[in-house]
């Protein structure tokens, strides 16, 4: 298993968080840096360091970060007006925390937003 990390650390209630989502396979709280009006980060409770180590068994919980996106999205009032999910990899797709997220920003047009 993985070290523990600041996600971790926010999944356990260690650290506070404003956390919108929660159930035995992701949660979802506000980043604390937002980019857009609406910045919510979902992140796996399984503490897998990035999309590099993914293995076929963690199919259900991937596909559940969408799931739980669409649910956030709708409670936000945005599925029809859209917004965006990103999921940074490693050094390279400048992934700071290295615990599988996806970021899911929205608020208006993200057109000028370089994220
Ligand atoms: P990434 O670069 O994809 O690894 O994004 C990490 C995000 O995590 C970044 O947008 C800032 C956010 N973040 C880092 N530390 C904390 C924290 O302690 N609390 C919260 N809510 N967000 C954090």
């Amino acid at each position: 298993m993985s070290e523990e990390t600041i996600f971790t650390k926010i999944i356990n209630g260690t650290i506070p968080s404003k956390t919108v989502y929660h159930d035995d396979l992701v949660t979802a709280f506000l980043d604390i840096a937002p980019k857009a009006e609406h910045h919510i980060l979902i992140v796996t409770n399984k503490p897998i360091p990035s999309v590099a180590q993914v293995e076929p068994e963690d199919e259900k919980m991937l596909g559940h970060l969408f799931i739980v996106a669409r649910k956030i999205a709708e409670d936000l009032g945005v599925n029809e007006s859209g917004y965006r999910l990103i999921v940074n990899v490693g050094k390279d797709g400048c992934q700071e925390v290295p615990h599988i997220h996806m970021h899911l920003l929205a608020g208006g047009y993200l057109g000028g937003f370089g994220f």
